[in-house]
């Protein structure tokens, strides 16, 4: 039997096959969870319901989560289709491009901290809070993604690094929060995958070299890596966990010196 047989995921965050909501819905998927999609607007509509159908699933409803009125509706659509949700996850980050892209003290603007801070971080309470009733006396259980540029600073990610380390503190107020009805809440912090939102990035590619090259697994982690420790911290096996940040990156998180090159080996 799979860990997550009859268990209801609601999964937010994905645009493309190279998601790492992606990775998650498909390893929730193998492990026996019934699926719902969302997508962020119109032009991901029919992409996302193609890969709902993969998980003999028809259920796929828009939610920009920029909008109280969608993250409302969104709730009271599943209600007409599902009698509660067992877990959700949060696989949103959003920063305007130019936010991304030079020295952080030049680059930062208030209405760009505003925008990252709503679309990374404000948005898991906002669906924590949606979905509260539906996921009450469950064992239900929230996740959502974050990276390590929260705590080290790392050229360009920026005001990221800054929503990042709220939305892991968010993560911790919703874990104690909910925790007394039974829902846990935690987050993945993932090591640096080519995803939609990484290939906006200048010298992505670059970074993943160097990244593997300093990960103590000297390679860079999969969307698959992560949808596997996903289903681990979203099923009943991980009863005891809440509140915390596990790191699926190669390790890349515990090193202090790597090797100068190849030939240190
Ligand atoms: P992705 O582009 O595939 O996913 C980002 C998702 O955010 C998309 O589905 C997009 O539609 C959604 N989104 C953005 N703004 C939204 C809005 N207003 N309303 C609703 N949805 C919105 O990229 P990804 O790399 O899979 O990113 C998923 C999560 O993983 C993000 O939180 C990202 O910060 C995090 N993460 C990514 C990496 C990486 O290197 N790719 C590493 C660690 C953590
Ligand atoms: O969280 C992220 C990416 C988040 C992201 C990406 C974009 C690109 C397009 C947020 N907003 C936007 N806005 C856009 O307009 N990651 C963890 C991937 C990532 O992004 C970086 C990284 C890594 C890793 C940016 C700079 C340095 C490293």
């Amino acid at each position: 039997m799979g860990m997550l047989q009859g268990k209801k995921a609601l999964i937010i965050g994905v645009a493309s096959k190279l998601s790492i909501a992606k990775g998650i819905a498909d390893a929730f998927y193998r492990e026996g969870a019934e699926i719902a999609l969302t997508y962020q607007n119109d032009k991901l509509k029919s992409r996302v319901e193609g890969f709902a159908s993969e998980y003999q699933s028809t259920l796929t409803f828009p939610c920009d989560v920029a909008s109280d009125a969608e993250i409302t509706q969104l709730f009271a659509d599943i209600g007409k289709h599902w009698d509660g949700i067992d877990i959700l996850v949060h696989s949103v980050g959003f920063a305007p491009g130019s936010e991304l892209d030079g020295n952080y003290v030049d680059v930062t603007t208030r209405e760009g901290f505003r925008v990252a801070h709503d679309i990374s971080s404000y948005s898991f309470v906002a669906l924590a809070k949606g979905a509260r009733e539906l996921m009450r006396g469950r064992n239900g259980s929230l996740l959502t993604l974050t990276y390590l540029g929260s705590e080290r600073t790392m050229t360009n990610y920026n005001v990221m690094g800054l929503a990042k380390a709220s939305l892991e503190a968010n993560t911790r107020y919703i874990a104690a929060s909910l925790g007394p009805e039974g829902t846990r809440a935690n987050a993945i912090s993932a090591g640096p995958i080519r995803t939609l939102a990484a290939s906006g990035i200048k010298s992505f590619r670059k970074m993943l070299s160097e990244s593997a090259r300093q990960t103590p697994l000297r390679r860079n982690i999969t969307i698959e890596e992560v949808g596997n420790a996903a289903a681990f911290l979203c099923s009943d096996l991980a009863s005891g966990i809440t509140g915390e940040i596990l790191y699926v990156d190669g390790g890349f998180n515990i090193s202090g010196m790597a090797p100068l090159d190849e030939a240190e080996e």
